[in-house]
């Protein structure tokens, strides 16, 4: 038989439907439901990004789909069967049903991967315990990818974006030095600094090697996409940076949300409508870049870190 190695590609996870979002959400707060203005709230932004559909399921779909003919078309994995499960964090099917699928398989070694490339305790990292938790139930022999942040064509992928819209900004008649580029990622609890948790070190990683291969001068991190509750998160929120920038009368701002890789609600909402909303008001150009969704670069950072991986671990 062909040797075979199981990939369990991880992401968020959306709702199946508008009827899902109250269980869906009652996932994200751990049990608990949320109650009915916070229900509503979240209900209108997923009506306002796409008419109620969730485009995050689809561009997962289409990623492992991807990812898997791309591990099939690389020379390196000839003799080598690799076979991607989907398992999401917050909706079906679960990361424990995605392992479940690849003991159903006879998967004996699997690699696990988040489509998120910067590592948290509180993101990948709770990926990871539970995907591990049930290999283990299954004695499935499991490595996994914590981060990808700096992987060459990542960065390659994330450049050429930046150089698209900054190109779309000259055209527009914006001076191109003039455009403020803000990398934008998902806010966290601010306690992750104090536990020393490399999500911070690792934005900015990606961030200063993105804006040196673009040619960016003027740029900054900051965050978004924080959490309603009393527990601080990490700043600056991206909303009160283009306060900022407004009082230094920045007039071209570009996001490059470098944390996420798939449309869905915090780009289509939080940064698409709420933060150009915003800029609107201050009278501010604001564009973001394409989010990668299944663009073959990606595909090909994906696929050469778990072939690695696979090579050196067996
Ligand atoms: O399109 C969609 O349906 C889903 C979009 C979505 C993505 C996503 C990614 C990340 N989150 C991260 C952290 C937190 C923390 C909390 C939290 C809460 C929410 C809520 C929604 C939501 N997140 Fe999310 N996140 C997405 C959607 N997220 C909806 C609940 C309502 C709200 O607060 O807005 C707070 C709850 C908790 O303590 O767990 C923390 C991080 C990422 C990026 C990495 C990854 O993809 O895993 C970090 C996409």
């Amino acid at each position: 038989m062909m040797n075979q190695i199981g990939v369990l590609v991880m992401s968020y996870g959306t709702p199946q439907s508008m009827e899902d979002i109250e269980a869906y959400y009652t996932h994200i707060r751990r049990g608990n439901k949320p109650t009915e203005e916070q229900l509503s709230e979240l209900t209108e932004r997923y009506e306002a990004i796409v008419g109620g559909v969730f485009p995050l399921r689809e561009n997962t779909n289409k990623q492992v789909e991807t990812l898997e003919q791309t591990l099939k078309q690389d020379a390196r994995t000839e003799g080598t069967e690799y076979r991607c499960y989907q398992g999401l964090k917050h909706a079906s099917p679960f990361i424990e049903d995605g392992v479940d699928a690849m003991a159903a398989d006879g998967i004996k070694k699997a690699i696990g991967i988040v489509l998120a490339p910067h590592y948290s305790t509180m993101s990948v990292g709770s990926y990871i315990k539970r995907a591990e938790a049930k290999a283990e139930e299954h004695g499935i022999d499991m490595s996994f990818i914590e981060s990808y942040h700096l992987h060459p064509k990542l960065i390659e992928a994330l450049t050429m974006r930046v150089v698209a819209k900054l190109n779309d900004f000259e055209e527009a008649g914006a001076i191109r030095k003039d455009v403020q580029v803000l990398f934008s990622a998902h806010s966290l609890p601010s306690k992750i600094v104090e536990m020393g948790d490399p999500y911070p070190e690792q934005l900015l990683e990606t961030s200063k090697v993105v804006a040196k291969q673009a040619g960016v001068d003027r740029w900054q991190f900051t965050w978004q996409s924080a959490g309603r509750t009393a527990t601080p998160w990490l700043g600056p929120d991206i909303l009160d940076t283009l306060q900022e920038l407004s009082k230094e009368e920045v007039e071209d701002v570009l996001v490059a949300p470098i944390g996420f890789v798939s449309d869905h609600l915090e780009v289509l909402y939080d940064l698409d409508i709420e933060a150009k909303a915003v800029a609107k008001e201050l009278d501010m150009r604001l564009m973001r870049i394409d989010s990668l969704n299944s663009d073959p670069l990606y595909m090909e950072a994906l696929s050469d870190v778990i072939i690695r991986r696979v090579d050196e671990k067996w």
